[in-house]
């Protein structure tokens, strides 16, 4: 690495006094991961204002040597967008680059850079009369582009799939500094490998996403959402198949929560109303742009069998907009109120749908045995198989203690998914907190391709290393 004071007078120059922050209490928010799991440390944040500007930056980084780290909102599980502690890593931050390029209702798409945030793409599409058909709990906060490079899932895959089934073209910034405009908005493309895939869930180790076209749905006119007290996460499954036998098409969302994770979101987040207690819970949302749909009458008869079959115990059916979000903000504030309860071992695990029930068995189990009193709180994505399998720290244990355990939970977490044919990172990704997990997941030919991926499209190895690849 050559003089970085060299490299930030001629950033300075490039991007302006808003392009560049170098004073330490404007870096020190950007080099922290939201966990707090990592105290990084960077001399500069780099904030383009478009592609042309970051490009330049890139460059005159990768003269230099220097390292950098994109950042969208800064939301990460994994600690997949915070620089190192050794102060030498920039910070390349996307929070500028907030235009909305255009949106085409007819091809139902929309063209957008990276630092929009997921909240204001979802209403822009909304005011275009459209659906953007992803929501994931941090949306107002998280940028496109930190969605799209971690491959965002959150609370719609069940039914319009992860980030990656909503990318049609993308712009990147390479490894290199170069501009690779793939802004594309074809449904049919085949030319050759699909490059925009690669960069999609790459956590910005290849190159940077500048901008994307996503794909639009038409938006519904008729939503129902429904939250239940259900018997057990079986109970849990069987109304969820119940409901995919009775019409598909219309579940938009199927969430699985259970009493522990409630209780906390009852007593640390103001405003929260839970309308019943239960030792587990789903949320059913269904939605359809079709007219006359019925969904309403659907939901009802189908949770009437049910609860005369004692499979659901008591529910609530939204009779407004206001009542919707606040069912929604129940299963949305999880992750802040686990966060106020204390320190938490966080395990974002797939595994087959059919297979949430025995995982949740046998974690509370072995959870038990590895640690006593250690307090598990499942939630999450029950209809696409992804269940955030967290554990909160005994009452009786110090917080620092608990977390120094953490990779003896995430490990015990893994033998189970593992065994039920999982995986060890659902929607969260990799980032710096899980590479070590890598060879033996992903080892042989598969992690040896992605390695040659890596050093193909960044020889110099300076984009947002530690990260992904152990
Ligand atoms: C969610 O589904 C997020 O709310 C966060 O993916 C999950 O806090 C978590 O573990
Ligand atoms: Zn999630």
């Amino acid at each position: 690495m050559t003089d970085i004071s060299n490299l930030l007078s001629q950033l300075s120059t490039l991007l302006g006094p808003r392009g560049l922050l170098t004073e330490a209490s404007d870096t020190a928010p950007y080099a922290e991961d939201w966990r707090k799991l990592y105290q990084g440390s960077t001399p500069a944040v780099i904030r383009p204002a478009d592609t042309a500007e970051l490009a330049e930056a890139v460059k005159l980084c990768v003269a230099a040597g220097v390292a950098v780290v994109p950042q969208g909102g800064n939301t990460s599980m994994v600690a997949g967008a915070t620089p190192d502690a050794n102060n030498t890593q920039l910070v390349l931050s996307l929070s500028r680059m907030t235009k909305i390029r255009a949106i085409d209702a007819v091809d139902l798409t929309m063209t957008i850079e990276a630092g929009v945030t997921l909240k204001a793409a979802q209403n822009a599409a909304a005011e275009a009369g459209c659906l953007l058909p992803l929501s994931i709990s941090s949306e107002g906060t998280a940028q496109i582009g930190g969605v799209l490079a971690t491959n965002a899932g959150g609370n719609n895959t069940v039914r319009y799939g992860n980030a990656r089934d909503l990318v049609l073209g993308l712009e990147v910034v390479m490894a290199d500094g170069e501009i690779w405009n793939g802004l594309r908005r074809l449904r049919k493309d085949n030319t050759g490998y699909c490059l925009r895939q690669l960069f999609v869930g790459s956590e910005g180790t290849l190159g940077v996403i500048t901008a994307a076209v996503l794909k639009l749905a038409p938006r519904p006119t008729e939503i129902e959402v429904a939250l239940c007290a259900v018997a057990s996460a079986e109970a849990a499954l069987e109304l969820f198949t119940r409901f995919n036998r009775h019409d598909p098409a219309a579940i938009s969302a199927f969430e699985y929560m259970s009493g522990a994770g409630m209780a906390f979101v009852a007593k640390h987040i103001p405003g929260a109303n839970v309308p019943f207690k239960a030792a587990h819970y789903a949320l059913i949302e269904l939605a359809t742009p079709r007219r006359n749909a019925r969904l309403r009458e659907g939901l009802e008869e189908v949770l009437a069998a049910a609860m005369e079959e004692e499979i659901v115990i008591d529910a609530v059916i939204a009779e407004s907009e206001a009542q919707r979000l606040s069912i929604w903000k129940l299963r949305e504030e999880h992750a802040e109120a686990q966060k106020r309860e204390g320190a938490s071992v966080k395990n974002d695990v797939s595994v087959p749908v059919s297979r949430v029930p025995e995982l949740l068995a046998r974690a509370a189990v072995a959870g038990q045995n590895l640690i006593p009193g250690m307090r598990m709180v499942p939630f999450g994505h029950m209809g696409d198989g992804n269940i955030h399998l967290n554990f909160e720290q005994p009452l009786d244990m110090p917080g620092a203690e608990f977390l120094a355990r953490d990779h003896d939970i995430m490990d015990m977490v893994g033998e189970i998914v593992r065994d039920l044919d999982g995986s060890f990172s659902a929607e969260h990704g990799v980032g710096r907190l899980k590479p070590y997990m890598m060879p033996s997941w992903r080892g042989g030919a598969e992690l040896a391709a992605m390695q040659r991926i890596k050093a193909a499209l960044d020889p110099c190895g300076l984009m947002n290393p530690g990260k992904v690849l152990p």
